[in-house]
């Protein structure tokens, strides 16, 4: 009978759509990534707004090494020379004032706020909040396509099919 093949067919489409779950949800979790520039004896942008869970990735693009170093201890990136890059997590919500060491002029600041809860933070009128989360969108897509290969897979269970010779047991 083929439908012993059309089985193992939908589960083998079963297990990818598991694995596109897996890791949409794991990238969801995961948080964003966002690039502050290290240029001209600055940082730009010099105040970034972010959510908890996301990373913050310095680069050096002047010829001089420039640190991004936290004024309460919470991070240092250490000397970075041109081309270089430091990223950090944030997981605590607050605002996390840094500077340049040998260039104390050189200021910035990450706000890092507090992550929505997935339910509260749809509105009541249910429109979901307008915010740019790249590693969500990833994950979103993922979830996605796990969705359309589960489709699959009851799509190819339940095909009628023409007998094949070579595939009977
Ligand atoms: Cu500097």
């Amino acid at each position: 009978m083929p439908a012993s093949t059309a089985r193992r067919g939908a589960l083998a489409l079963l297990l990818a759509a598991l694995i596109l779950f897996v890791l949409g949800s794991l990238e969801m979790a995961r948080g964003a990534t966002h690039a502050v520039a290290i240029a001209d004896f600055a940082f730009s942008p010099a105040t970034l707004t972010i959510t908890a869970g996301d990373t913050v990735t310095w680069t050096n693009e002047d010829q001089v090494a420039h640190t991004a170093t936290s004024t309460t201890g919470a991070f240092d990136s250490g000397s970075l020379d041109h081309g270089a890059s430091f990223s950090q997590t944030f997981t605590t919500p607050g605002t996390y004032d840094y500077l340049c060491t040998p260039h104390p002029s050189m200021t910035g600041q990450i706000v890092v706020q507090a992550a929505p809860s997935a339910p509260a933070s749809t509105p009541a009128g249910g429109q979901v909040p307008d915010v740019a989360m790249p590693a969500q969108g990833r994950g979103a897509g993922l979830v996605a396509l796990g969705l359309v290969v589960t489709a699959a897979g009851f799509l190819l269970a339940l095909r009628p099919r023409p007998a094949r010779r070579s595939l009977r047991r």
